[in-house]
């Protein structure tokens, strides 16, 4: 746990992309591990940034720019996560946000979480047509499908992907895990998803279950 150097989080909810690269170098040099940055600085600072929009107390242009500050720290630490992998849970993952949704900070969360946690990840950004979520994992012999969904007029897309899934017999060999802040436990449920997670972390735990890992 890193007690010392609350300042990565500040830099995610200011949104300062100057100095974070510096302050993460640093703590790189000062032995904390990739891992701790992400799980104890910065995932908590877009927390914070998520709890601040809900109260009104910071405004998208804000948002935008903390989330630019988190992209330029995950791309420091990717590296390392990648090579601290677990090589022996490599499995493939195609992960991508719904039609018509441009919503991806949540998204390269999971990925990022996922890439550390040993797995293969495909990521086809956002905006991403059913189709397209059942090429890709044809073409890559993929074990699960994650889903990502933050408006409430795109949750229903993902009831698409999974129907395509199920009319193409993919859902035999495949698990759709489906994520998001407008989607629940219920709805990933009604759709015939085969898991929801609320979170990244939660996220990596429910793939690793599915494989015994
Ligand atoms: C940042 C943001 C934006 C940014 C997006 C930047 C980007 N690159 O992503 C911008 C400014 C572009 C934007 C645009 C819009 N937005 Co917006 N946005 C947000 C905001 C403030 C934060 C979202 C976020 O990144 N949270 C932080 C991340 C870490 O959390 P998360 O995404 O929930 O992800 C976590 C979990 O959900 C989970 N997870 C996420 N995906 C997945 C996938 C899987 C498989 C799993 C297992 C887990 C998982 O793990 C993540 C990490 O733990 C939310 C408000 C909020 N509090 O959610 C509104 C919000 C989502 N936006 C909203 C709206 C309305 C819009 C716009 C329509 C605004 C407009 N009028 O233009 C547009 C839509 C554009 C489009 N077509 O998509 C609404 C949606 C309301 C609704 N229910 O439909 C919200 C809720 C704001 C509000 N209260 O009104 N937005």
């Amino acid at each position: 746990m890193i007690k010392t150097n609350q300042s990565i989080q500040q830099a995610v909810i200011q949104g300062n992309v100057g100095s974070i690269t510096k302050i993460v170098k640093h703590l790189l040099e000062q032995r904390h591990t990739a891992q701790q940055i992400l799980d104890d600085q910065l995932l908590p600072g877009m927390e914070v940034v998520g709890e601040r929009f809900k109260r009104n107390e910071m405004f998208l242009p804000q948002i935008l720019m903390s989330a630019q500050a988190m992209q330029t720290a995950i791309d420091i630490l990717k590296p390392i996560l990648i090579q601290n992998a677990d090589s022996s849970s490599r499995k493939t993952i195609i992960i991508g946000t719904v039609k018509g949704d441009m919503h991806d900070i949540g998204k390269n969360l999971v990925r990022i979480m996922l890439v550390g946690a040993g797995f293969e990840v495909i990521d086809l950004g956002v905006n991403v047509p059913a189709q397209h979520f059942l090429d890709a994992t044809a073409e890559h012999q993929a074990a699960v499908v994650c889903l990502s969904a933050l408006l409430s007029s795109t949750m229903n897309n993902m009831r698409e992907v999974v129907q395509l899934f199920r009319s193409s017999g993919q859902l035999n060999n495949t698990r759709i895990m489906i994520g998001g802040a407008s989607v629940s436990q219920q709805f990933s449920q009604s759709i015939g998803a085969d898991a929801y997670a609320p979170s990244a972390p939660l996220a990596v735990e429910l793939v690793r279950s599915f494989y015994n890992l």
